[in-house]
């Protein structure tokens, strides 16, 4: 199956053009920095790859949090919220919010340990404005900055510090104080003992190597981002004197399957070939990462593959972005390989469990399917449908490569018997109760790797419903 990489790969290139034209193109995690400014110090500065969710708080409950509050947006976005929330999670901070019901959203009430009073609130600001929506009806943007400030309606300003990356010890570099909310240059803001000028510019200047992270701060406004700023000595690429760690990154895919350890069904979360690969990394007190590079490789089943080195197909080269979407074949498995970089070019990769393509009920000409089974559509089901047998003698066979097979469907209250036979060994499975759309409803034992021939039939005793098989190498 691996000439099929060839086009797929082509495809899956198209698909990331297309992803970054069209932003209508499916729901995906954003990366975004999450930050919470208390009373006097920074709470939270973190990036974190988010997507609306759910989100349970102590005292406002569990409430979806995915920009349809309200009927704000269609269909789930990501939101500042929902990545407070993932934020805070990683880093082991507790927040909470109370819900309003009329208002279809969380007001936060408290982030770590500081809590607003009868006179002191926690504001939301996006991108360097107060939000007029609230924290679950905003959708964010790769590359958005969320801000939860503590007294935030009292501030006259909310400070934004901009300058170089980089800065040569010794040397001074100008660095800019704005103020987001109305746009202008902020004066008097104290910036690593420097103060700015009524053009909102200082000049700083590195006694020593380092990373610095800088903040402006001024007693009446909002204090700034950091700025993350590599001092190196003359001549030295810059982070490079400061920073020799690499960051660590991590895959959006979790765990492996509970049915199949090491392995991961594309059906567990998606309905169709086109799958999401979503990953984030954190550099800790490094540069901060620079870029991510993605690349697949298809996971080969045949005898003997697993000696062989994978052949690597890049899917995204250097990018800022934290998702893509990849269009797989049917039946194939594919592992990614994602590598964070960071502004000293340190890297770290990881690479993922493969993730299995089910063969739908529609792929005819991998799974081939008697007289007796019905079509219907079902829109959560894989490839949006599936097929009833009602009756016994309905028959299905599929060839397949690799070690495993899975079937995928849905248990029905009322279900009756389905036989499964590979390589001539028979089993039969009741496929009565109660499960959701895309469950696992059976996996094989393990095979030895190579060609095998999976046989289906239908034997009465109430309705059988099949959604897609999927191999495994
Ligand atoms: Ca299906």
């Amino acid at each position: 199956m691996s000439n099929r990489l060839r086009n797929t790969a082509l495809t899956a290139a198209l698909a990331v053009l297309s992803l970054v034209a069209a932003p209508a193109a499916p729901a995906a995690p954003v990366g975004v920095t999450v930050r919470a400014e208390g009373a006097s110090t920074t709470i939270l500065e973190v990036p974190v790859t988010s997507d609306g969710h759910d989100v349970t708080t102590p005292s406002g409950g569990t409430h979806t949090c995915d920009g349809t509050n309200g009927g704000a947006f269609p269909s789930p976005v990501p939101t500042p919220t929902a990545a407070l929330d993932d934020a805070a999670r990683a880093s082991g901070v507790s927040w909470d919010a109370d819900w309003f019901q009329d208002f279809s959203d969380f007001i936060v009430t408290r982030v770590a340990n500081e809590s607003a009073t009868s006179s002191q609130f926690w504001g939301l600001i996006v991108n360097g404005k107060f939000s007029d929506s609230g924290g679950c009806q905003v959708q964010l943007s790769q590359g958005d900055e969320v801000l939860y400030a503590f007294d935030a309606f009292a501030k006259s300003a909310i400070l934004r510090l901009a300058g170089p990356g980089a800065a040569t010890v010794g040397q001074p570099v100008n660095l800019t104080v704005i103020d987001t909310q109305s746009g202008t240059p902020a004066a008097n803001a104290s910036v690593h003992g420097a103060t700015s000028g009524a053009d909102g510019i200082t000049s700083v200047t590195f006694g020593a190597e380092g990373i610095y992270r800088l903040k402006a701060e001024r007693a009446d406004a909002i204090r700034s981002n950091a700025l993350v700023v590599c001092a190196d000595l003359a001549g030295a690429a810059p982070c490079t004197s400061s920073d020799s760690t690499a960051p660590v990154v991590e895959s959006g895919f979790g765990p492996s399957d509970p049915d199949l350890p090491g392995r991961r069904l594309a059906s567990r979360n998606g309905r169709s070939r086109t799958i999401l690969v979503s990953w984030g990394a954190q550099d800790g007190v490094g540069s901060g990462v620079a870029h991510y590079s993605v690349e697949v490789s298809e996971v080969s089943d045949g005898p003997g593959a697993s000696q062989a080195e994978p052949e690597w197909r890049t899917l995204l080269d250097k990018a800022p972005t934290n998702s893509l979407h990849f269009r797989g074949e049917s039946g194939d498995a594919y592992r990614y390989r994602i590598t964070a970089t960071d502004r000293a070019l340190n890297s770290a990769s990881v690479v993922t469990d493969p993730v299995l393509i089910p063969v739908d009920d529609r792929d005819r000409g991998l799974l081939r399917l008697s007289r007796g089974w019905r079509r219907t559509r079902v829109a959560n089901a894989w490839g949006r449908t599936v097929v009833h047998a009602r009756r016994a003698g309905a028959a299905g066979r599929m060839r397949f490569r690799g070690t495993q097979v899975a079937l995928i469907g849905r248990k029905l209250p009322n279900g009756g018997r389905l036989r499964v036979t590979v390589d001539g060994k028979s089993r039969t499975l009741r496929v009565r109760g109660r499960t959701g759309h895309r469950s696992v409803l059976w996996v094989s034992p393990k095979l030895d790797a190579g060609a095998h021939v999976l046989r289906l039939r239908s034997l009465g005793g109430g309705p059988v419903e099949l959604d897609a098989v999927a191999p495994s190498p």
